[in-house]
């Protein structure tokens, strides 16, 4: 698709993109939905194993070449073996990594988490609440108690202590891990860098870690010091929730993986042609009707305040900030056929449960579609707590240039007025410069004159490459879902790209960072979102966290093999890359998926709407 579309772009191919895409039995999708005893089973075995038999990583077995087709996850199944983690193992890869043989941590039965206490009790208690989501984490595998107590009582057990501490060196999400036979210490100058510590610690120990269930073992961490600080401060993946949709239980869980990679931003795509996800008190309809529909006619459903303020809230306590995504003016089929008079014609259509682009939009020319977009916006500002509103702007191919220009511009008037910073996709590049505005790139040639302009008049960019970032895309041609428009984007496409330099004409301090959007057409389940996002967005979550100096595919890629018994251990579904020299094991355990429903083919999808 080209960067800056003037003309309509290729329409995805419904039959390619759906029913017909999905091969049924493909060996690497999931096969069925493993109930909690099975998760639990499987994570016991192989977190036992992984404990039981520490290896290097030089050690393991080379992958399986056999098909794996007739492997589920049974009694037969060996566990995963897993090689214990050397300091420099994490992912995204730290800063700075300085090992120290001989000073190995060893987690006991008595040992504490211990806060030490900070300057004010408001950031005491913040670096409380990280404590206590460590012990949490720690708590299940471990069997420990884990008490966390405040540093000042004295306190003879070893364990890990978080510590707030002045540093403008670690900046708003960095922070110090030192790792010595006597303890463990994460500094941070914030709650967020704490947290981002936290989970280098995890990644830390062993693989047993994942374990929803006690484990039997020695729990040790690797001696050293690691200083670690993000490269970019914007660093996120999108879901898209209107093409299918996906319960609060679902996004949840996609914060989690968020928050195990450092990733800081989750986009939510709430409004598309096939599905309206978010209540708005003042037009009701728009999800009640505009709801109740997706790709393929399935029912649908959104969120109401309450599930979003839940989202909300629980990513903020992994430091994930939410991006609301309300698209305008195209993608706007849902919300007409649920309020007609928003529509060109002023005629509310059938619901759409096809994958066409392109075709609707709201009316710029009605002073009604303006009330529409303030009362919407207004709403999911007093939902959102973050500083960003996304607009959309995307393939609004039906309407008219100077109207497309005239509408954009004033609703990123709109959204001034709520005091939110505008972002929207590098469609509205040659749209007049409004405060902080941020453009959200998904080109696939890094020749854009239109963007780079942007940029020169103030604008920043998030990078979503759609040759690179897109996790829609298919690993390889027999990837049973997913698309190819962009190209097949496997681990090393994913990963091998500099956000930094991507753009022609695009400095790097005009980049805010990097964002991985899953885009739901053919993904239908949560099994499905994970076999996507896994192994892609650690990459994608490298390139935003990691400094530019310790890119490097062939150490990535070693670093990423461990975390594959982490992932089964957790019951992550996720694609068995070939490019990953993954430790021997069992499949991921993971869902099965029935086909999705046959949808409508172009002949029954609604008529385009003519020209505003
Ligand atoms: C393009 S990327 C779109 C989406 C589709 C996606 C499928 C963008 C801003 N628009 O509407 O879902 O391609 O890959």
């Amino acid at each position: 698709m080209p960067s800056v579309p003037t003309a309509a772009p290729e329409p995805l191919d419904p039959s390619r993109a759906g029913a017909d895409e999905r091969s049924a039995g493909h060996p690497d999708l999931p096969r069925h939905e493993p109930d909690a005893a099975e998760l639990a089973r499987v994570a016991a075995l192989a977190a036992a194993d992984a404990l039981a038999a520490p290896r290097e990583v030089g050690d393991l077995p080379a992958p399986p070449t056999g098909d794996r087709s007739t492997s589920g996850i049974g009694a037969t199944d060996l566990p995963v073996p897993a090689a214990r983690p050397r300091l420099g193992d994490v992912v995204p890869a730290p800063e700075r990594v300085t090992p120290v043989a001989g000073a190995d941590f060893v987690l006991t039965p008595d040992a504490v988490i211990r806060v030490s206490p900070g300057e004010a009790a408001r950031s005491h208690d913040a670096a409380r609440r990280v404590a206590r989501q460590l012990a949490d984490l720690l708590r299940p595998p471990t069997g420990y108690p884990l008490p966390v107590t405040d540093a000042a009582r004295p306190e003879q057990a070893a364990g890990i202590t978080l510590a707030l501490v002045d540093s403008d060196d670690l900046g708003a999400e960095g922070y110090r891990l030192d790792v010595a036979s006597d303890g463990v210490r994460i500094e941070a100058a914030t709650p967020a860098g704490l947290f981002f510590g936290a989970q280098t610690v995890r990644q830390l120990l062993p693989a047993a870690i994942e374990s929803p269930t006690p484990v039997a073992g020695r729990w040790t961490l690797p001696g050293g010091s690691i200083v670690d600080r993000p490269r970019f401060p914007y660093r996120g993946a999108m879901l898209d929730v209107a093409r299918h949709f996906f319960g609060v239980p679902d996004v949840l869980r996609v914060i989690d993986h968020l928050a195990r990679y450092k990733l800081n931003h989750l986009h939510l795509h709430l409004t598309d042609d096939q599905g309206w996800r978010i209540a708005v008190d003042s037009w009701p309809r728009l999800a009640e009707v505009g709801g109740a529909s997706e790709v393929g006619g399935g029912p649908g459903g959104h969120y109401s305040r309450d599930d979003y303020r839940r989202i909300v809230a629980y990513a903020a306590e992994r430091h994930v900030t939410v991006v609301p995504e309300i698209d305008l003016p195209g993608h706007t089929h849902a919300a007409l056929t649920a309020y007609g008079e928003l529509a060109p014609d002023r005629v509310a259509p059938p619901p759409y449960a096809g994958t066409e682009v392109g075709f609707s939009y709201v009316d710029p020319g009605s002073e009604r579609t303006y009330e529409f977009v303030a009362d919407v916006l207004g709403e999911i500002t007093e939902l959102t707590p973050g500083p960003w509103l996304h607009i959309g702007g995307d393939e609004a191919f039906k309407v008219r240039p100077d109207a497309y220009a005239a509408f954009v511009e004033r609703v990123q008037r709109v959204v001034a007025a709520t005091g939110r910073t505008v972002m929207g996709w590098h469609q509205i590049a040659p749209m007049a410069h409004a405060e902080g505005r941020v453009l959200q790139w998904w080109g696939t040639d890094g020749e854009d004159p239109v963007t780079a302009d942007a940029v020169r008049r103030g604008a920043r960019l998030v990078l979503s490459p759609g040759n690179h970032a897109y996790l829609d895309m298919k690993y390889a041609p027999d990837t049973p879902i997913g698309h190819d428009w962009a190209g097949l984007i496997d681990v090393r496409r994913a990963y091998d790209w500099d956000p930094g330099t991507h753009v022609a004409g695009v400095p790097t301090q005009a980049v805010l960072g990097v964002e991985a959007p899953l885009w739901t057409e053919s993904v239908t389940s949560r099994a499905e979102i994970e076999f996507m996002l896994f192994p892609r967005l650690p990459a994608i979550a490298e390139l935003g966290w990691s400094p530019r100096a310790t890119h490097d595919w062939a150490g990535f890629r070693d670093r990423l093999a461990g975390h594959g018994p982490r992932w089964a251990t957790a019951g992550i579904a996720f694609h068995r890359s070939p490019e990953i020299p993954w430790p021997a094991g069992p499949p991921a355990p993971a869902a099965p998926k029935a086909a999705i429903p046959a949808q409508a083919g172009p002949e029954e999808a609604p008529a385009p709407t003519p020209s505003a």
